[in-house]
Formats: C-alpha cells, structure tokens, sequence
C-alpha cells in the first residue's frame, strides 16, 4: 500500500512543473560583489529543447519608480537544450570563479536584482510554466509588467533583508529553502544537484521523497 502510495505521489511531481522543466535555484544578492546564477532542472526522463524559452524578472517594490520594469537585460533566452535530468546555469563571471563550474551560459554582472522580484519563466509559446516572487517584506506586489498575478511561490524576507538566493530542497522539490549570504553560500550547487538542508530534512514532501529515490 505504501508502495502505490508512493508511485502515485511520484506521477503528482512529474506534472507539477507543467512542462519539465522548473527553476530549481536562484542566487543574486550576496555579501560583497554579487556571485548571481539562475539554475533549470529538467524534471523528465527526456531531454527538452530550450529554444524560444524564456526568463523574465520583473521589479516587484510597488514603492519605487522602477516596479514592473524590468532591469537591464533581464529577459533571459535560453538555448539548446537540457539533458534528461540534467542541470541548465546562466551564471556571471563571479558565480563561475565562486563556485568552479561550467555555466551553460554566461550573463552580465548584476543581472538579478536585489530588490523585490517576480521571477518568470516562459515555454517556447510564451506560455507561463511558472512564477517566483522573492520578498524584502517592504510594499511588494508580484507583477508582470506591473499586473499583479498570483505566483507559484512567495518568500522572504531573509532577517530584513531579500533572500540572497533560493534553491529546491531537493531537485524539482516543492519545498524551499533560502541561499546564504556569505560565499560561497553551503547550501548553493550551480550546474549539480540540490542538496536536502540538513535542518530541512523534517519537511521534506514528495519532492524528497522523490530524491531519495533517484539517488537510489
Ligand atoms: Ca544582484
Ligand atoms: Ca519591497
Ligand atoms: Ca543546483
């Protein structure tokens, strides 16, 4: 009985990120220059096709002139594609040397904004395959070009401060745990797998579960 159990919440993961693939980690305002890195996980058994995909952040501090802007350069465009199960990084240089992995694509210096954010992220059609809006706490509205929408996810602040990044506790897990500040942050893995927090083991869902399986 557990047994099916299992299987069944499995299938419900594989269908939680509605296109396969989901913005597994985020890092962007750290301690000092900031080491920044957008990470996908391909949640399938099949590699998927990136092209026409797409990242966007919008400015989510309803009491500045720039909400519902986007920053500089932050429409991201993916391309190629991402292995089954495999890892997709646009990182900057300072993430690269940090952390000692190969980005999949390199992206400016402060390309992720320390200030309140929605995340977005597109399919090839432009469709939303989902959202993430990371709070400072301070008059925040999750936006889109400054329409409010209902995100997938919300957290923050961090102490008083937006979260420097955030990473599925697990791949494609639905639980969420918060970056450090000081780099290299312990819980961050651009490029490699999540790793389960250890103080977060007590809330691992479905997504652990599926995670202590794979790694089976
Ligand atoms: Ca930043
Ligand atoms: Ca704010
Ligand atoms: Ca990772």
């Amino acid at each position: 009985m557990k047994l099916t159990i299992a299987i069944a919440a499995l299938a419900g993961i594989a269908t939680a990120a509605n296109a396969g693939v989901t913005i597994n980690e985020v890092l962007g305002s750290t301690s000092g220059s900031d080491a920044e890195f957008i990470e996908l996980y391909n949640t399938t058994g099949a590699a998927i096709d990136m092209a026409g995909w797409t990242i966007e952040l919008w400015d989510s501090d309803a009491d500045t002139a720039g909400f519902g802007q986007q920053d500089g350069g932050s429409t991201f465009s993916i391309t190629g594609s991402i292995a089954a199960g495999g890892h997709y990084t646009l990182g900057n240089a300072l993430s690269i040397s940090t952390y000692g992995y190969a980005a999949s694509q390199i992206i400016g210096a402060n390309s992720i904004e320390n200030g309140s954010y929605t995340m977005v992220l597109r399919d090839a059609t432009s469709a939303i395959v989902e959202t993430f809006f990371v709070m400072d706490n301070i008059a925040d509205v999750a936006n889109i070009a400054g329409a409010p929408i209902i995100p997938d996810f919300s957290f923050g602040p961090d102490g008083s401060f937006l979260p420097a990044g955030f990473y599925r506790v697990g791949d494609g897990s639905a639980n969420i745990g918060l970056l450090e500040f000081g780099q290299p942050s312990p819980s961050a893995t651009p490029g490699s797998a999540n790793i389960p927090a250890p103080g977060a083991l007590a809330l691992l869902g479905l997504g652990g579960l599926a995670t202590a399986r794979r790694r089976r």
